[in-house]
């Protein structure tokens, strides 16, 4: 009795200090790139409330691991058991809790953040810019609304919903800027949308590598050449840079 008493006591300890570690990995240390789009927070804010839900289930499945390790452990050889040990017995209420507390966790996560961060992201189909992006090997190719087309950069304005309209011209591609955190296939004879709202101003640089778009299928020799500098400036700078641009078209 005192020794299975101990017993717990170690794994109850060890899910305590797993638990600690896990948070502290979670909560302390700065895990994500800059963000730069209000989708990014709600992909984040996923993100870390799935890490931080997994952290306690994680470290109970490790503690158990641990203590079975730690605390029946036996030798083997002459001086070793000679016979099994007693069997254990189904715990009727451990395994209804078991069932209820995973199929609940289940459930939760499947409606927030699911349901709840998908409607957030794409629950409302009003953008102020309209944009068309043509992914082929090994580029991307953006339309803006007055017809001014370019493949060397993608410009945004900040602060505006924007609604990219993807497509491919020959296989598929996948359309993804690391800070918007949001992504989506370019299918060939297919346009699927995809809506960013950056809220900050900022551009590609070598410090700042995620404000690009990054093809993200692997689409053949010039897969991961198949980048394109991002730039977030102002409505008034936007609206020059995109006049400028059809003017040259
Ligand atoms: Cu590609």
């Amino acid at each position: 009795m005192q020794r299975e008493r101990r017993d717990w006591a170690w794994f109850f300890g060890l899910w305590a200090l797993l638990i600690a570690i896990g948070l502290f990995l979670v909560l302390g240390i700065d895990l994500l790139p800059g963000q730069y789009a209000r989708e990014a927070e709600v992909v984040d804010e996923a993100y870390i409330l799935l890490l931080l839900i997994s952290v306690p289930v994680f470290a109970l499945v490790s503690a158990a691991l641990l203590t079975s390790f730690l605390r029946f452990r036996t030798k083997v050889g002459p001086e070793g058991p000679t016979e099994d040990g007693p069997p254990i017995h189904t715990n009727p209420k451990l395994l209804g809790g078991w069932l209820v507390v995973t199929s609940a966790l289940a459930l939760g996560v499947t409606i927030n953040p699911g349901f709840v961060g998908l409607s957030e992201l794409r629950g409302e189909s009003k953008a102020e810019h309209v944009i068309e992006v043509t992914a082929q090997r090994w580029s991307f190719r953006f339309t803006y609304e007055n017809g001014g087309t370019t493949t060397q950069e993608l410009v945004l304005p900040v602060d505006q919903r924007v609604r990219f309209e993807v497509t491919a011209a020959d296989i598929v591609h996948s359309f993804w800027v690391p800070a918007f955190r949001v992504k989506i296939d370019a299918v060939p004879g297919r346009v699927t949308e995809l809506y960013v709202t950056p809220d900050r101003e900022g551009e590609y640089e070598d410090d700042e590598a995620n404000i690009r778009v990054q093809c993200a299928e692997l689409c053949g020799i010039g897969h991961s050449t198949m980048a394109v500098p991002v730039r977030i400036v102002s409505e008034e700078e936007f609206e020059a840079w995109v006049a400028d641009l059809a003017e040259g078209a």
